[in-house]
């Protein structure tokens, strides 16, 4: 197992590379090219740039969150076939510069969602938060106001300023798409991928939906464990994998998530590991990483990716604000950096009881 931790690159991430490296047992980060529109050819030599820029500080590549899929990938628009392309083009430059971990999502429009930035918790600290009767009131289309506000000038992943602005086409390219021709063009782009995810071993993480059900009239695939099973046998290969989010699919807490895990066994190369609270149904607020700040045990989850012989790269994922710290909501230093040892500690119990057993 890696212990990795979410970097957004020079310039757009207010935790630098150095602090990253302070982190006990964190070997490198997860990252993007931050700016690369989903469809575009990544070249090999901005790949090389961006592995150089961590290598400087110790820290290796991990794997990408995320080569994004274009909507024309999505919907099968005119362009599916070029911007296949340049995904295969792009896998290919990622994997000569020896990154092999691929993280991408098939959400129609939003990428995750939240209706709040910093809830306010008990101790102070602010968390992401949900709240289902809060996003019915919001008008998707006028999303682009509501996050400016809440997110304090961040530009956070998925959100991009340029994807906010198109809110409007967006929501027609997907007017006709339902849930099964998004499984179909999902499996079709998989397909499409196959002989290059195989010929140089390279493992893409499917990242679950967020929350885990249609928000906003949008169908939603991959959100539990029927679905998730759907996928992995339509395109039954290794390189055809999760990327295994606790918080996304643990939104729901029907989830059984450590069946989920169990289900999935060799097939989950990469893990989101966080934890959140429930208060009601349709509402939750993102917690601390240890169990008992939370819902969701977090040692029964480790248990079940250890036990399953998971070999892949964790990363502590959203954090709350502490300490005063003023960052990308979700994506600060302090809290990730507390759940990065928190989980490091449960998978050190586990690996020693587990040789001493
Ligand atoms: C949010 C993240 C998501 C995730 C993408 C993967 O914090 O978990 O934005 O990176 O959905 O493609």
């Amino acid at each position: 197992m890696d212990m990795g931790l979410r970097w957004y690159g020079p310039g757009y991430d207010s935790v630098s590379l150095e602090q990253i490296r302070q982190i006990p047992g964190v070997k490198g980060v997860i990252t993007t090219l931050y700016g690369k529109q989903p469809g575009e050819l990544w070249e090999r030599s901005e790949i090389h740039a961006l592995k150089e820029t961590a290598k400087q500080e110790g820290l290796r590549v991990l794997g990408i969150e995320s080569v994004n899929v274009s909507d024309a990938i999505k919907t099968g628009g005119s362009k599916r076939d070029e911007h296949l392309q340049n995904y295969i083009q792009t896998l290919e430059n990622l994997a000569e510069e020896g990154i092999f971990l691929v993280c991408y999502n098939f959400m129609p429009v939003f990428d995750w969602t939240r209706s709040e930035l910093a809830r306010v918790r008990p101790d102070g600290s602010t968390v992401l938060a949900y709240h289902q009767a809060v996003i019915d009131r919001i008008d998707p289309k006028r999303m682009r106001e509501s996050i400016e506000e809440m997110s304090d000038g961040f530009v956070m992943p998925g959100w991009e300023p340029e994807r906010l602005d198109r809110l409007e086409e967006l929501f027609s390219l997907y007017r006709e798409i339902d849930g099964e021709t998004l499984f179909k063009n999902l499996v079709y782009f998989l397909k499409a991928i196959g002989p290059v995810c195989e010929r140089y071993g390279i493992r893409m993480g499917l990242h679950p939906d967020d929350p885990a059900w249609p928000i906003f009239g949008l169908p939603r695939i991959i959100t539990g464990k029927e679905s998730i099973l759907r996928i992995l046998k339509a395109v039954d290969r290794p390189y055809n994998g999760l990327t295994f989010c606790t918080g996304s699919l643990g939104s729901n807490p029907d989830n059984d998530l450590t069946d989920i895990i169990r289900a999935c066994r060799g097939r989950i190369p990469f893990a989101h590991v966080r934890n959140l609270k429930y208060n009601s149904p349709g509402d939750f607020e993102e917690a601390a990483h240890l169990s008992s700040d939370g819902s969701l045990d977090m040692y029964e989850i480790m248990k079940a990716l250890y036990e399953t012989g998971f070999d892949g790269v964790i990363r502590p994922d959203h954090g709350r604000m502490i300490w005063g710290e003023k960052a990308m909501p979700g994506y600060g230093l302090y809290d990730r950096a507390l759940g990065a040892v928190y989980l490091e500690g449960l998978w050190e119990a586990l690996e020693k009881a587990g040789k001493s057993g």
